[in-house]
């Protein structure tokens, strides 16, 4: 379709577990002519990038699937408690086939512009394989954590041996037998790649920037029991998910930390430690989140966890992060990650202590004013999160407005899932939504619900366009604003607050419901059950 443009009701952009929904939903259940392009060869999204060694979900695999397909739900098996990245995308693959999805998405195609055209109420999108199409909608799909922060490292074009991003790993993989590695970055990431490529390297050299809090997986197994106890209640653990606070079956401590005594808030401890997972993170006392004193406490138990780990004191004080408060940064979950700092080959490197990394050089990366040699540099840096990969969309709004210019200062929105200015078009898990702050699936499916039911009202309706309201949009903002500066969360430097990358505006990317997840859904159907308020329909 080089030169003309076909007509679609809706443009999906992206094929990852949230355009697979829209696809389905918009063209099963309304029976819409849908086009989704997609920039990588085959479904998945972020589990079609992200192939790393150790790369695996951090939510539990039985609430990290869709729940639509109740069928699904009971046939498939997970191997472990956290799937890793390939059965992942074998799980996807499985729906695309089972669903017939491939034959509306077109893959190996990155849309690299659209504008929205006032008179005919279309979308125009271009992609890179200059395919134009028209659609009434446009719904990004493009993932939270999509747009790689590859670091303006100086010298990088300089290094003779290879290097990655984790998020670009071959798909043949590397071998790191006998090999001198470097790892860049101390995120949830590199805390999943560092013990496994540490065990396949000759020596492994990792470079901290900010040191973090982990707490245990406790990958494995699921007990057979329970695997099938859970499939058969599993109406009720989709109710829980969808009406919690982060999207998992975990409830806070309704009580202080600060009431307990020693005793019983250690046996607390324990317990959570001993479970694995984000029990720690999302499950804790009540106040953890919002005060100070309350937070020291549960960091303490983690400072003593890493203490007694690492054998080197010089090492576990390095480890030991200093500076910003428990569980205000994206909880990275480990298998062995501080066990791997007692190997012979394995280095820390930490910018506080030991200097930040200066540049790249031929043979390695500079850092303290010291050379470190390297035949293979692995970036576990990150993503410009949330914004990065809707600015990347090149969108074009009423009156010739630019998305990037309409978020100049950190994003705008209403609901994280409209923009002023950008009529029909909607965000899937975007800015300013629970998105990140939860369990995925459980936010990617109410999204996709809410929009294909909004889809389909309009078309009822007779109505052409809709589009969130300038002032419910600064009240949105605002609101999301006045949300987190409740919590601890802005005291800290995290990709959350856009503090990862030099020069992003620092505001907080997702939104907090104080009522958690449940809240916001609820939020979002009261606003489409009063005629969707705060939005202008024509
Ligand atoms: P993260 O959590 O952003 O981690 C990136 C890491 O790289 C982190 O330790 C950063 O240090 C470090 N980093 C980033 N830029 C630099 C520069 N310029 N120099 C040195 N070190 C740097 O990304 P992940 O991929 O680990 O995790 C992202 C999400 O993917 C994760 O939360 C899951 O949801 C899946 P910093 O902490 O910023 O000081």
């Amino acid at each position: 379709m080089v030169g003309t443009a076909e007509n679609f009701d809706a443009v999906v952009i992206g094929a990852g577990f949230s355009g697979m929904y829209m696809l389905k939903a918009l063209r099963d259940k309304l029976g819409l002519k849908v086009r989704v392009y997609e920039a990588g060869e085959t479904v998945g999204g972020t589990w079609y990038w992200n192939r790393y060694p150790g790369a695996r979900c951090d939510s539990d695999s039985y609430i990290y699937c869709f729940t639509w397909d109740k069928q699904l739900l009971h046939d498939w098996e997970w191997s472990e408690r956290y799937p890793e990245q390939p059965e992942i995308l074998r799980y996807l693959e499985h729906v695309a086939e089972r669903h017939d999805l491939k034959r509306d998405i077109q893959f190996n195609t990155r849309v690299t512009g659209a504008e929205f055209d006032e008179d005919k109420a279309l979308w125009k999108v271009r992609t890179d394989t200059a395919e134009k199409a028209t659609a009434r909608y446009l719904i990004a799909a493009v993932g939270s954590l999509s747009d790689t922060n590859m670091p303006p490292f100086k010298g990088i074009e300089k290094f003779q041996g290879k290097w990655c991003h984790t998020s670009r790993f071959p798909h043949t993989g590397i071998d790191f037998t006998a090999k001198r590695v470097a790892v860049v970055g101390t995120g949830a990431t590199a805390v999943q790649a560092i013990p496994e490529i540490a065990q396949q390297a000759k020596h492994l050299t990792v470079f901290q920037r900010t040191a973090n809090y982990c707490v245990p997986a406790r990958n494995g197994k699921v007990d057979p029991d329970l695997a099938r106890a859970r499939k058969a209640d599993y109406d009720g653990v989709v109710k829980r998910i969808r009406e919690s606070f982060f999207g998992f079956e975990y409830n806070f401590i309704p009580k202080s930390v600060l009431e307990a005594t020693t005793e019983e808030r250690d046996r607390e401890f324990d317990r959570m430690w001993d479970a694995g997972g984000f029990a720690f993170w999302l499950a804790n006392y009540q106040d953890m989140f919002f005060s100070q004193e309350a937070n020291d406490l549960c960091a303490d138990y983690i400072k003593r966890k890493i203490r007694k780990t690492v054998k080197d004191r010089v090492v576990a004080e390095k480890l030991v992060p200093k500076g910003h408060p428990y569980g205000t940064k994206r909880q990275p979950l480990d298998t062995n990650y501080y066990e791997t700092f007692n190997k012979d080959n394995v280095l820390l490197v930490d910018a506080s202590t030991d200097g930040p990394i200066e540049e790249i050089t031929e043979k390695g990366i500079r850092a303290g004013g010291k050379q470190y040699e390297f035949d293979i540099i692995v970036f576990a840096t990150g993503f410009d999160a949330l914004t990065g990969p809707l600015k990347a969309l090149n969108l074009t709004g009423r009156g010739g407005r630019k998305l990037e210019k309409a978020w100049a200062a950190g994003p705008r929105t209403y609901l994280g899932i409209a923009v002023a200015g950008f009529p029909n078009f909607f965000t899937i898990t975007g800015p300013q939504s629970p998105s990140v702050l939860s369990n995925m699936p459980v936010s990617i499916e109410q999204h996709v619900e809410w929009i294909a039911d909004c889809v389909d009202t309009m078309r009822r309706s007779g109505k052409t366009t809709i589009e969130a309201t300038r002032q419910a949009e600064d009240q949105w903002v605002a609101h999301v604003n006045e949300s987190v500066n409740t919590t601890l969360m802005p005291r800290a430097n995290s990709w959350y607050m856009s503090a990862n990358i030099a020069g992003k505006p620092r505001a907080f990317l997702p939104y907090l419901d104080p009522e958690g997840v449940g809240g916001y859904r609820k939020r979002c159907d009261e606003i489409a059950a009063k005629g969707y308020e705060g939005f202008a329909l024509s």
